[in-house]
Order: structure tokens, then sequence, then C-alpha cells
């Protein structure tokens, strides 16, 4: 899969879209089974037009998923809803229809608000889909897809992160639509109640809709939620406060010139999938849903919650005045002490939580700059519009900073990979077309979410994960429910051989991984050994992967069932290959 394509649509944008209008509305039939959005002006915005850095970084709005009552939180219950409306991306770019959570139509917001949870305090939300009869965006009824056949756009919620029950975890197939008219085969509930037993940290909530996820996310579907515990966090002394504590969501689109999302509605191999592609990658960086925003920052402490919230793009992240990231989190833990980084390679999904010292700064103005290829690895380098992220205008005056980076953040439990019961493999398999060489779809082991569960593990253990990705792309797996961590990446020697016998026999014990994965080991970067959702899975390569199906904050078992049904799952969360079916189910069993 090679970024090539957005580029050179870039470069040759006027002929590319001249070709589009026409091709557009003959796939839409078939593909989406309803016209593009736009019929008059289809000018793809080449985002070059827009002046980057005019717009201020937005601050979402909070809801509170708790109350205070004498002094402590008590529980509440929220209403979430799902909206279609306008949302402006940029000052001189036309409002852009999107779909938005919010408590109401007016205050939703692209990316939506931000749910304050307290540690230990429960949360019930009920998510309402107030979404209209059709999608703005294109899909692909070829891929395993939710359909509703009484219209409306189907739509879930997982809170990406969260420790809860099954049935409150966003099933792909527990989808619904407006106003509940129409429901998928494992919907149970219209509220989930999440328990929030974990560790204070960052998590973030968006559509995980069968087939739908990669439409509904780049249509506006996420949002993040923070988990507080001040008795736990306040002594570490990191920055706080609305001003000084910051949610940046990155987001990558594309845009027409009337300012709609920009989705093709062509596909790689339209013969096979008429709309689905390999990968979306967006020509405009939008944080907290504005295009190249600007922050004025004082002479101190911040901490920053980065949340890759792309379909498909990885982020390497530095600032231009060669200021480092203090990484004190990753994916809703915190490491056991701070980790201080000059670049972070942020995989979608993944979630980084950093401290930047602007007290340092020698300059008045640093970059928020992004240096990895498209797709992830080999694709092609960062061009000098998706390569910049944001910028931060550094006020000359000192200000008085009571916050630090503690030498120790908190502990969890060990790796202990010894105490493993069960060792799995898991194989990335990435199927081309044989004329077209071009992919037509991705699974795990060979199989699709339809597929029997083969992954099954007791709560309360431990287990090895062998991760082979015999793709030519990086995936950052993602496990529901369960905290993994990487302990050891190996190259694979004579892959041709081992990529051969696999694809013949599916079974990595008689194709004789062992003497496969024994190259050149991988160091994993030290500000990834902790207690992760997300890795970043090598082509090529082995990653040994320990996954805990426990409280990773106690060692503990789940303080509920997690054997209920429908299940978890487990998938890559590239979004255009989630969908195309890189997605298994994780069923856990008494
Ligand atoms: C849309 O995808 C088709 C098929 O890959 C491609 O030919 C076309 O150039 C793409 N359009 C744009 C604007 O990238
Ligand atoms: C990130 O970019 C820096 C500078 O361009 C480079 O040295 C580093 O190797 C990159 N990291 C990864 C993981 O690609
Ligand atoms: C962030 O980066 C990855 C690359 O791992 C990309 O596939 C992913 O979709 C991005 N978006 C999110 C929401 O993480
Ligand atoms: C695995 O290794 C054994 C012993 O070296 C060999 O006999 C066998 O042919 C190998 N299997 C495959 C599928 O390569
Ligand atoms: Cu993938």
């Amino acid at each position: 899969m090679r970024g090539g394509e957005v580029e050179r649509a870039v470069a040759v944008a006027v002929v590319v879209l001249v070709l589009m209008v026409g091709a557009g509305v003959a796939a839409a039939t078939t593909s989406s089974r309803q016209p593009p959005p736009v019929t008059g002006d289809v000018l793809l915005k080449v985002a070059g037009s827009l002046e980057m850095y005019v717009d201020e970084l937005p601050r979402m709005a909070k809801v509170y998923g708790f109350s205070m009552r004498h002094g402590h939180p008590t529980p509440v219950r929220l209403t979430v809803g799902m909206y279609q409306k306008k949302w402006k991306f940029h000052r001189d770019l036309p409002a852009t229809t999107v779909f938005a959570f919010g408590t109401s139509a007016g205050s939703a917001t692209f990316p939506g608000p931000t749910i304050e949870a307290a540690q230990w305090v429960p949360l019930s939300v009920t998510w309402q889909n107030h979404l209209p009869a059709r999608h703005i965006l294109p899909w692909d009824p070829t891929v395993p897809t939710a359909v509703a056949r009484r219209g409306g756009v189907p739509t879930v919620v997982h809170l990406h992160g969260g420790v809860h029950p099954s049935q409150f975890d966003g099933h792909a197939n527990a989808w619904f639509t407006a106003g509940f008219r129409e429901t998928g085969p494992t919907w149970t509930t219209p509220t989930y109640t999440y328990p929030n037993l974990q560790s204070p940290g960052v998590l973030w909530y968006h559509d995980h809709t069968l087939g739908l996820t990669r439409a509904n996310l780049l249509a506006g579907l996420l949002g993040a939620y923070v988990i507080r515990n001040p008795a736990v966090e306040k002594p570490l002394g990191l920055p706080c406060g609305d001003e000084f504590d910051r949610v940046l969501m990155l987001a990558d689109r594309s845009f027409y010139a009337d300012g709609s999302i920009y989705m093709n509605y062509t596909g790689d191999n339209p013969n096979i999938h008429p709309q689905w592609q390999p990968e979306y990658f967006g020509e405009a960086i939008t944080v907290n849903g504005k295009a190249w925003p600007f922050l004025a920052v004082v002479r101190r402490r911040y901490r920053f919650r980065i949340i890759n919230t792309s379909n498909a793009r990885y982020f390497n992240l530095s600032l231009t005045n060669g200021l480092p990231f203090h990484v004190v989190g990753s994916d809703t833990n915190y490491l056991s002490k701070p980790v201080t980084a000059t670049h972070l390679l942020v995989s979608v999904a993944e979630t980084f939580d950093v401290v930047v010292d602007f007290s340092e700064s020698t300059t008045t103005e640093a970059e928020l700059v992004n240096t990895a290829p498209y797709p992830y690895p080999d694709g092609d380098a960062p061009n000098n519009l998706n390569g910049k992220v944001m910028k931060f205008v550094v006020q000359p005056a000192k200000v008085r900073d009571d916050s630090m980076v503690p030498t120790k953040l908190l502990d969890y439990v060990n790796v202990a990979e010894e105490d493993a019961v069960q060792k799995r493999y898991i194989v990335m398999y990435e199927y081309d077309d044989a004329v077209s060489n071009l992919p037509t779809h991705l699974y795990i082991n060979g199989k699709r979410l339809e597929d029997p569960a083969t992954e099954t593990p007791r709560p309360g253990t431990t287990e090895v994960w062998e991760v082979i990705n015999l793709t030519p792309d990086n995936h950052p797996l993602h496990l529901h429910l369960a905290s993994f961590q990487a302990v050891r990446i190996r190259r694979l020697v004579d892959q041709d051989a081992f990529q051969t016998c696999m694809t013949k026999l599916n079974d990595a014990v008689r194709c004789n991984v062992s003497a496969h994965a024994v190259g050149s080991p991988v160091a994993v970067p030290e500000h990834e050994r902790s207690w992760k959702n997300v890795v970043k899975i090598s082509p090529g390569h082995m990653t040994t992967i320990v996954v805990k199906f426990l409280m990773v904050e106690t060692g503990k078992p789940y303080p509920f069932d997690a054997a209920g049904e429908p299940g978890y799952v487990y998938h890559c969360h590239i979004l255009d290959h989630e969908d195309n079916a890189m997605i298994r189910p994780l069923k856990l069993i008494k």
C-alpha cells in the first residue's frame, strides 16, 4: 500500500478531480447506494491554500461524569447524542458537515466534549443516535458491514482503553440507528456503565460499528475521556487545571473547496471493493477540530495528552525548537518513571501523556512537526502540509510554576512473562489481487470476525502472544479490555520461505517459526515499556507481547464478569484495515 497516490493527487489535483466527478457518481450508486455529498463544487481543497496557525487551539467543553457531594464525587447519569451539524475547521474554509458528539445538537463539537470521570465512581452514559437517514461519506457494502434496512446510520460507541463488562464495550455488531429503530445482532442496552476502576489516565470514545468505523470516525464520532483521582495524582505535582493540562486530539482530513470532508468514492480495486481504500490519509492535520491551530503558551510546564485519532496516519512528533517531551504516560496508564524523548512515534489510537517545559524555550515560537512516512514505515515522506501539526507561540515573560516532572510516577504489576499460562500466535496477513497487485483485504490468522473465536483466555490470567506481521505495513494492534506490552521484537529471517509456508498452512509452529524469528532484535522504546492498549507491530518481525487479562493496577481479577456476552474484540487500529477485516473476537471464558 503506497502513499504515492496521495502525493500525486496533490500534484495533479485538477486532472484527478475532473475524473473524480464522473467516477464518484458512477461508483456511489453501487458503493454506498447514495450520491456523493457534493454536486456543484468538487474541487478538492488542496490544503496548501489554507494559511497555517490562524485558528486558536480549541479547548473542548467538559462534561462531568460525577457530581461533588459533601466533598466526594458521586455517580451521575449522562446522555450524549450524535448529531449532524456544521463545524468550522479553519477560518478560511466554509463550514463542514460533520457527525458530532454532544449533550445537545447545539453544543455538539468535533471532537466531542471531554468526559471527565472520577476513579472509583461508575458512570452511566446513554449514547443516542440523532443522525439522519443517510451517511455524509461513502461506505462499501462489499466489506463486512452493518446495514440498516430501514435507513439511518448505524453507530455504536466504544470507550478505547476502558476496562468494563463486554455488554458495555460497544461490540461491532451492537450498533443502533436513530431512536434505536433498528439494532444489530449483539445489541442489548442503550445505557453503558463504565466502572472507572482502572488507573487515572486518558481514554477516548469513538464509533466502532462493523465496517463503518472508518467513515463514522472520519465524519467526527470521537472524543476524549479522562479518568482522574486527585488523591493519587496531586502528589505527582504534574501541571494541572484547564489551562495547563490539555488534550490534543490529532486527526488528518482532506476537504473539498465547499468545506465538505473528502473521502474517495472509488476503491483502489473497484472490481472487488467499489469504495474501500486500504488507508485514508488527509492533507490537513487538525488538532481539536482546527486545521493547524496555534496555542499561546506562557513560560512554564504544560501537560499534553496527545491522542492520534487519524484513520491511518502515524505521527513522528517533535518540536522545532528542540524542546523535549517528558513522557509520563501512554495509553491510559502512567509510566513508572518519566522518560525524556525528542521524538514521539504515535500510531493510530495510541496516546502519549507528556510534559513540555516552555520556560526552557530559546525561541518565541515552536512548531509541532511530523516526520512519519505514510503509510508507516515505508511510504512517502510528509510534505510541508501534513508534516506540520500546530504551533506554540511562547510568551516572553517568565511566570511562576509550581508544577514539576517527578522522578517517580505510578507502579503497576510487573510484566512477569513467566506467569503466562498460554502462548498464542497472531499472524497478520494482507491479500493482494493477483492481477493488479493491489490489496483486497487483510485478516488476522486467516480469519474474520464472523469466524468462531479462537482467542478465549480465562479472566485473571497472563498470556504470551507472538504477533507476526507478514504484510508490508506497520499495524497498531489493539486489544479491548486487556493491557499488554511488547517485551521482544525479532526480525524474521528467510521471510519469503516462511511467508510461502504460512500462506499454505497458516500454522506458525508447523512453519518452523522458531527457526525464522531469530533475526536482529529491535529494542522496545523505553517510553513504550508500560501497560498499553495499542502496540505498533513492525512488518517482517515477530513481536512478543505479554497480555494481562486482569487489573494491572493491582494484579487482581476484574471486579466484574468479563466472560459474559457478547465478548470483546481485538483488531488493527488502522480503521480502514479494521473494517476489511483485521478484527477478531476476543472471548473470555470461565
Ligand atoms: C480515488 O481512488 C482512485 C482509485 O484508487 C484513484 O484512481 C483516484 O486517483 C483517487 N482520487 C483521488 C483524488 O485521490
Ligand atoms: C522520527 O524522526 C526522527 C527525526 O527525523 C528520526 O531520527 C527518528 O528515527 C524517527 N523515529 C521513528 C521511529 O521513525
Ligand atoms: C494514528 O496512527 C495510526 C497508525 O498506527 C493510524 O493507523 C491510526 O488510525 C491513527 N489514528 C488513531 C485514531 O489512532
Ligand atoms: C521445519 O523444520 C524441520 C526440521 O528442520 C524440517 O524437516 C521441515 O521440513 C520444516 N518445515 C517446513 C514447513 O519448512
Ligand atoms: Cu492494519
